[in-house]
């Protein structure tokens, strides 16, 4: 029998095992994402291996192939689709391409965009299902369901926690929410199996000269307890869960000694949030050996939760760079924003972190609600004053879901961007404006900041001294020029770039970093990820 008309089994111990597609939709922007491959689809894929399903991913940033050939090749029998917001519209697009080649075969849509805005999707008629937050357990019951239900996974009688489908009579369902992953010991590793992973980058190539590096990312917990009014964390679960620190080490020993890491980032929220876990977890890489691979924390850790014990510590177990979210330099938007951090712990974790030898990454949020012209200095002197390795910058953009995108619309605020595909922040652009905080004051100070932090004198003399900046000489310069130059936007230049940005670039150690932590901060170091693994 083929996908859509019934559904094919595999006798593996006694269970049916179906063929499995997940695709990471590409996304249109002007820069490399390919920094490490998708854990949530990765995650996705263990689970259902575990299953005994056949698993395939198709990662749209790195596939040569189209996808309708794939799926004609594959015959998959049921697919996932991940989407962040500004993928989302290319989500769709592949979503209609699985149903013009295979209409019968389930489509199922999962990721932040669409846990924040599960109504939208589930009402197109090319998703059949929409995933709301953490997808493991939710995937592995839709599975059984198309199993089950001979792919007419719409007339289903769902009792699944955590989705979101249209009904036969039109309506859109949302059943209950499912409790997030008590134990997430639970999980099996990421399948990175499924990945071509030779056709992924570093984790941040803008800095790290490590070509053909082996690069990893994990995540040692889920969730977060803060609630900052920017960020999207706030869609996912708000329990903060964590893996146990032997689990951890565990996984970390795989990734080395099987998979021949050479490079691990932690892409955890929050990894701090439990001082002791992280120590112990530390103790047991120094005691595995297995702190000679440079690891590090590629989303923000919590200032207030970071001395120089701990940093010391995960110096020692190899960490060589850690990211903080400053976000302000005002005490009164931080404040705002909910934080729950002040100037004066930031200033002590970026005090700790230098004295026990360790990089910095800081990052920073130009146009945060309520930020007028003296706001934004205090911001940029903070920033200069805290002096971290990689300052970053971002613009300020509202996501669906988050405090921020509440309070501009109850507050009369003004959306400057339509398509969910330019909800992304890398080419200076203000996306909103409210009240004090117009467009023309972020677009300028957001320049400003980049121009004053990288062109001071001390920091160009810092990056002309950087190994880094020479032996990442080529790769700098290409950047370097696609923003002086850019081509213009839709063909895969970056749009309305800034002449001056170019210079700033270069003394940028080749640009920042690739996190978003904790929310909108991945603004413009998106421009400086340029680089393209083998040539591609
Ligand atoms: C690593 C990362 C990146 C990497 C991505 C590398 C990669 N290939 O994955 C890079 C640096 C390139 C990146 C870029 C961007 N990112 Co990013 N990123 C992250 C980060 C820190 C970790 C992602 C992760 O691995 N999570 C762990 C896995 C397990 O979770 P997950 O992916 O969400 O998947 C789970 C569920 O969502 C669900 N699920 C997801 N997909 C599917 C699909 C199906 C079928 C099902 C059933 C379930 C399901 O199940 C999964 C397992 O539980 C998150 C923060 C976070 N905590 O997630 C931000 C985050 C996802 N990024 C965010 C943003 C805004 C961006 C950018 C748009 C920023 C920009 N430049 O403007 C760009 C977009 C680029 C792109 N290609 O999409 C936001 C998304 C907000 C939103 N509304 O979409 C987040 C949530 C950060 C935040 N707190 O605000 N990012
Ligand atoms: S910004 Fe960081 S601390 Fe704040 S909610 Fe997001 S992940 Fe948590």
């Amino acid at each position: 029998m083929e996908p859509g008309e019934g559904f094919r089994t595999f006798a593996r111990f006694g269970s049916y095992a179906l063929r499995v597609l997940l695709i990471n939709p590409r996304i249109r922007l002007p820069i490399d994402t390919r920094t490490t491959p998708h854990l949530g689809l990765a995650y996705l894929g263990a689970v259902s291996e575990r299953r005994g399903d056949t698993v395939r991913v198709f990662d749209l940033d790195v596939e040569d192939v189209p996808l309708a050939a794939a799926l004609r090749e594959f015959q998959p029998h049921i697919v996932g689709i991940t989407a962040n917001t500004p993928q989302v519209r290319n989500a769709w697009g592949a979503a209609q391409e699985v149903k013009a080649v295979l209409p019968h075969v389930p489509v199922v849509i999962g990721g932040p965009h669409v846990s924040a805005l599960p109504e939208e999707s589930a009402a197109r008629p090319e998703i059949d299902v929409v995933v709301r937050g953490e997808g493991e357990a939710t995937w592995l019951e839709l599975c059984a369901a198309v199993e089950r239900d001979n792919f007419e996974i719409r007339n289903s009688n769902f009792e699944i926690g955590g989705i979101s489908y249209q009904a036969a009579d039109g309506r859109v369902v949302h059943n209950p929410p499912r409790p997030p992953i008590a134990d997430l010991d639970s999980l099996p590793w990421p399948a990175y199996h499924l990945f071509q992973m030779e056709r992924y980058t570093s984790l941040q190539p803008a800095i790290d000269s490590v070509e053909g590096a082996r690069s990893f990312s994990m995540m040692t917990s889920r969730g977060c307890p803060y609630r900052c009014n920017f960020c999207s964390q706030s869609i996912m679960p708000e329990k903060w869960r964590a893996r146990s620190p032997q689990n951890v080490l565990q996984e970390w020993r795989h990734l080395v000694e099987d998979l021949g890491a050479q490079e691990i980032g932690l892409l955890d929220d929050s990894a701090n949030i439990q001082r002791r876990r992280l120590l112990e977890l530390c103790d047991l890489l120094i005691a595995a050996k297995l702190n000679h691979v440079p690891w590090i924390m590629v989303n923000g850790i919590r200032a207030n939760l970071a001395d120089e014990q701990l940093l010391g510590r995960m110096k020692a177990a190899g960490c060589k760079r850690t990211a903080f979210g400053v976000e302000t330099g005002d005490p009164e938007i931080m404040k705002r924003i909910n934080k729950h951090l002040t100037l004066d712990q930031v200033r002590a974790a970026f005090r700790a972190a230098r004295k026990v030898g360790m990089e910095t990454i800081g990052f920073f949020i130009i146009g945060l609600p309520g930020d007028n012209a003296r706001t934004m200095e205090a911001t940029i002197r903070f920033a200069i004053e805290l002096d971290p390795l990689i300052a970053n910058f971002s613009m300020m953009t509202p996501y669906p879901g988050t405090k921020v995108w509440e309070q501009l619309h109850a507050q009369g605020g003004r959306m400057l961007v339509q398509d969910w595909q330019d909800y992304v922040f890398f080419e200076g652009k203000a996306r909103y404006e409210m009240g004090e905080t117009t467009a023309e004051l972020q677009e300028r100070k957001w320049k400003e900041a980049y121009r004053r932090f990288y062109l001071r004198p001390s920091r160009v003399w810092r990056t002309l001294t950087r190994r880094e900046t020479w032996l990442n000489f080529p790769r700098t310069s290409r950047m370097a020029l696609r923003v002086i130059f850019p081509k213009p936007a839709g063909d895969g230049g970056l749009p309305n770039a800034d002449p001056k940005q170019g210079l700033c670039s270069l003394f940028l150690v080749g640009g920042s970093p690739n996190t978003i932590s904790s929310g909108m901060r991945l603004a413009n170091y998106n421009r400086l990820y340029s680089n393209r693994p083998n040539g591609l």
